[in-house]
């Protein structure tokens, strides 16, 4: 395989962070490029097992500054580009949702300026489902890639504006690209604002864990690693321009997903708290990914699977989620619920 130069975005995140050891490892004779602001959501101890490795390199910058983006991808003739860095709490994005449109609009538009600048060969663009807004509970709908874009959130909304800079890019100057939309991902290194590895933490602490609303709304999971592969597969064979949905038919409601966590860790159903619901919240994600599965991409974990290794991750790995939950990430979460 030739060697190429790819820079991943958020390579400090969750996503990203399993994306970037995931091409590390794959792919030794290619350059895999981690550019990341190291916000609340990155840091790089995650990447202890990889830094030694010669074919991983970090960079820290913001992909909104526009001279120091241009300037990096002049020096360093990237081939392609795997866009992940981005604000993605949607919670986060009901309180202060400027800094949503700075990072996932402006950042995405500096890079697609700075992709173009060096005639990338791919920009991959890491979107989500709930650009197409909210599904009802029929449960033989699907969002498909011909869904229309209908965000509800302040974050949605932000992802969406960016999946339509990225498709103006690639009519309007011919670059080349892919859209991924993936349903809700879990797994190792997500970070503990997020549904399941809020639970996890909380549980293992016999703490309360809020539920929004009724507990009724649903999400499809996706395990962090079958996502990994999806991107991969997209940025080798995806068809030029094409939009690919990335999910594994795994719905569950909330509620659902919160009384699993707490059977598995042996602990009471008293620990769930319902609270006020989110403002504007999207009753049911649930993704058709057949196109992706006709390029030839399968998951290997069900709900069931996925969700145990998840667990156990979490319980070998407490140092990491233990040195986040009780820094500034404090402060978020007493202001956000009151428990
Ligand atoms: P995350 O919040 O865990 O990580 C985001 C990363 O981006 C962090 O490392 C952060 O430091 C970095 N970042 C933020 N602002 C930056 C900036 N201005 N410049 C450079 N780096 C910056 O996010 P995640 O959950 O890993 O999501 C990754 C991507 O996947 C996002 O684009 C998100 O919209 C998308 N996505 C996520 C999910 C999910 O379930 N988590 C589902 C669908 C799509
Ligand atoms: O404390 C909570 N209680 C609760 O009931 C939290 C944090 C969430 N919830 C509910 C809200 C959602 O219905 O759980 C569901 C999942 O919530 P999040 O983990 O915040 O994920 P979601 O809002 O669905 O968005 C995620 O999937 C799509 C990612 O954060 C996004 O980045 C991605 O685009």
């Amino acid at each position: 395989m030739t060697r190429k130069k790819i820079v991943v975005t958020g390579g400090a995140g969750f996503i990203g962070g399993n994306f970037v050891q995931f091409m590390v490892e794959k792919y030794p004779n290619y350059d895999i490029y981690n550019l990341d602001l190291l916000t609340y959501a990155g840091d790089l101890t995650k990447h202890k097992q990889i830094e030694t490795n010669e074919n991983y390199h970090f960079v820290k910058a913001d992909i909104a500054d526009r001279e120091t983006i241009i300037a990096l991808f002049e020096k360093e003739k990237f081939d392609c580009v795997v866009h992940f860095a981005a604000e993605s709490h949607v919670d986060r994005s009901i309180t202060d949702p400027g800094i949503f449109v700075q990072t996932n609009v402006v950042g995405t538009q500096v890079l697609l300026d700075a992709s173009r600048a060096v005639d990338v060969t791919k920009f991959v663009h890491v979107s989500t489902d709930e650009v197409y807004g909210e599904l009802d509970f029929d449960p033989t709908t699907f969002f498909t890639e011909d869904t229309p874009l209908q965000p509800n959130s302040p974050y949605s909304a932000s992802k969406a504006s960016s999946d339509l800079l990225v498709r103006a890019y690639h009519e309007t100057y011919g670059l080349p690209m892919n859209i991924t939309r993936c349903s809700n991902n879990y797994g190792p290194y997500h970070f503990p604002e997020k549904l399941i590895p809020l639970t996890i933490s909380r549980v293992l602490n016999d703490e309360k864990v809020p539920v929004y609303g009724d507990g009724k709304n649903i999400r499809d999971w996706l395990h962090v690693i079958d996502h990994c592969a999806a991107i991969d597969l997209v940025l080798h064979e995806g068809v030029n321009g094409e939009v690919y949905n990335v999910g594994g038919h795994n719905e569950r409601t909330n509620l659902e997903v919160v009384k699993t966590i707490i059977s598995t860790l042996g602990k009471s159903e008293d620990l769930i708290e319902f609270v006020k619901d989110r403002l504007g919240h999207d009753k049911r994600y649930a993704i058709d990914p057949t196109k992706l599965e006709k390029l030839g991409w399968k998951p290997t974990y069900t709900f069931e699977t996925g969700i145990a290794q998840t667990i156990q991750w979490y319980l070998d790995n407490k140092p990491w989620w233990e040195q986040i939950i009780s820094g500034e990430y404090k402060n978020y979460f007493d202001k956000q619920y009151t428990l």
